[in-house]
């Protein structure tokens, strides 16, 4: 199941420019430090570990980058020449914790006074200079570790390990904020329902009927592209995300999706069975006085249910 697996939700949920990153799969760390020898070391040395390093010698540079990445996990040296550090501190912490972002101070000044102030500002962790590589290895794998089981439970579904519908409004909020910044931007929903499983769960129990929601959920996960998410809805009704597509373009992804999963034999005792499932496609709009995009999805998939069921309608 998704959600046992290592960072599979770290750097991509809340980020909103995480296509710059290719390799999403790695954590995404932003250091802020006027040290430039320190930072070029540990972004050299934690690059070869297997993290993504943002690095900024400037409180305010180090803020556009958090605005801009939303970093997995923030190291801030404790005192920076341009901005005063408590400010820059207070304001990163702030947003962090909406992101449940850990925040960990990094000073020379490894004092008890200093590390007592960087708490009551909300900093998470304070180290000392100089930072020991040993510690701090399974230190950030701990935090970050934390922050991946929060996530999952906040955003991810148990059973099927697919997106909730708390993540499902965040990354909607995300598209359509997109669409308004980035002129010819677009981006489409697909409203998926599976056919008659009440009938599934009828005949082969609801025990089967889980394993056919945990397998449509794997089938997606084997085939989207990068940047798609499924999100559940509701009992057997899902939402895709298609970042950046048409309709048109949607609609072929989900048939193509479809059509693996219609072809699936699943079995029971001594019976075989195929599912299959509806969908309707609506491209993001902001006409004034519209629906929403998932009110033209949902009409879509009603419709494609009313027509005979195991269809795609946009
Ligand atoms: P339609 O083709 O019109 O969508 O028919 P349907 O039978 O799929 O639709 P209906 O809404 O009547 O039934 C949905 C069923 O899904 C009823 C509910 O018990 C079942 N269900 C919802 N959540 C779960 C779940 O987590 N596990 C199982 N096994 N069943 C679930
Ligand atoms: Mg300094
Ligand atoms: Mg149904
Ligand atoms: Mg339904």
């Amino acid at each position: 199941r998704q959600i046992q697996t290592e960072f599979p939700l770290l750097t991509s949920p809340l980020r909103t420019t995480g296509d710059r990153f290719p390799d999403t799969k790695l954590p995404l760390l932003l250091i802020i430090d006027d040290d430039i020898e320190f930072i070029t070391f540990m972004k050299d040395f934690l690059e070869q570990h297997g993290y993504q390093v943002l690095a900024s010698l400037t409180g305010k540079k180090g803020l556009e980058l958090f605005y801009d990445f939303h970093p997995d996990l923030v190291l801030i040296d404790y005192i920076l020449p341009d901005t005063d550090g408590v400010a820059l501190l207070t304001q990163i912490v702030e947003k962090a914790r909406n992101e449940f972002t850990p925040v960990i101070m990094v000073s020379a000044h490894n004092s008890n006074e200093h590390r007592a102030l960087s708490f009551n500002l909300g900093a998470t962790d304070f180290i000392g200079k100089p930072v020991r590589t040993d510690v701090l290895l399974p230190f950030l794998k701990n935090r970050l570790a934390s922050r991946e089981q929060i996530l999952a439970h906040i955003l991810q579904d148990e059973l099927t390990g697919a997106f909730n519908r708390k993540f499902l409004e965040k990354k909607l909020k995300e598209q359509s904020a997109l669409f308004h910044k980035e002129n010819g931007y677009t981006f489409s929903a697909a409203m998926v329902d599976l056919d008659h499983f009440k009938k599934v769960n009828d005949t082969y129990g609801h025990h089967t009927g889980d394993q056919v929601l945990e397998t449509f959920v794997k089938v997606f996960e084997q085939m989207k592209t990068s940047g798609e998410t499924i999100s559940r809805y509701g009992g057997e009704e899902f939402v895709v995300i298609f970042p950046g597509a048409s309709a048109q373009e949607a609609d072929a992804r989900v048939e193509e999706w479809r059509n693996r999963f219609s072809s699936i034999t699943f079995t029971s005792g001594d019976e075989q069975f195929h599912v299959h499932f509806s969908a309707g496609i609506a491209q993001f709009s902001d006409a004034p006085g519209g629906e929403s995009i998932l009110e033209r999805a949902d009409k879509a998939l009603y419709y494609a249910k009313r027509t005979g069921r195991n269809r795609t309608v946009s």
